[in-house]
């Protein structure tokens, strides 16, 4: 069984992580999504509009995920990695470069980012309505 991980926040998910999900999950036959804490995601500097348990339920709705495990700091890919016997590790490319040292264990592949969609711009696009409708 090849296994596939890929790690994130997934806030407000919408089609540029389905689409990195559909493309992950077909380059082997199980993908684990490591899935930012709201703890880290302190860390990372984001504030999620929905909770850790509420991104569980969103993705354990979705067909290409295979496993879901908690994304608690930047250390641990490489024992995800290792313990998982994961074949390759797969990122979209705003993170080229980034986790480079993973290729030690795995292979790492940067899947090119759907433009023009983001979880921020989700959120500008439902506060600039909001404005809107109160003028
Ligand atoms: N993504 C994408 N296209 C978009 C938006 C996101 O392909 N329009 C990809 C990102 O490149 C990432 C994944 O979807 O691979 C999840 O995106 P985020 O939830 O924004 O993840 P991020 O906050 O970047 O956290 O340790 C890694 C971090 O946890 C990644």
């Amino acid at each position: 069984m090849k296994k596939i991980i890929t790690y994130g926040t997934f806030d407000l998910l919408h089609y540029g992580h389905i689409q990195l999900l559909k493309r992950a999950k077909a380059l082997g036959d199980y993908l684990i999504v490591g899935l930012s804490s709201d703890e880290f995601n302190k860390l990372k500097g984001k504030k999620s509009v929905l909770s850790y348990q509420e991104r569980v339920d969103l993705l354990s709705a979705i067909k290409y995920i295979d496993e879901i495990i908690p994304e608690n700091n930047w250390e641990q890919k490489s024992r995800d990695v290792i313990n998982n016997n994961v074949s390759i590790f797969v990122m979209g490319d705003d993170w080229k470069g980034q986790f480079d040292d993973l290729s030690e264990y795995c292979d790492v592949l940067y899947l090119e980012r759907t433009p023009e969609i983001s979880s921020s711009s989700i959120k500008q696009n439902i506060l600039n309505k909001e404005k809107l409708i109160k003028m």
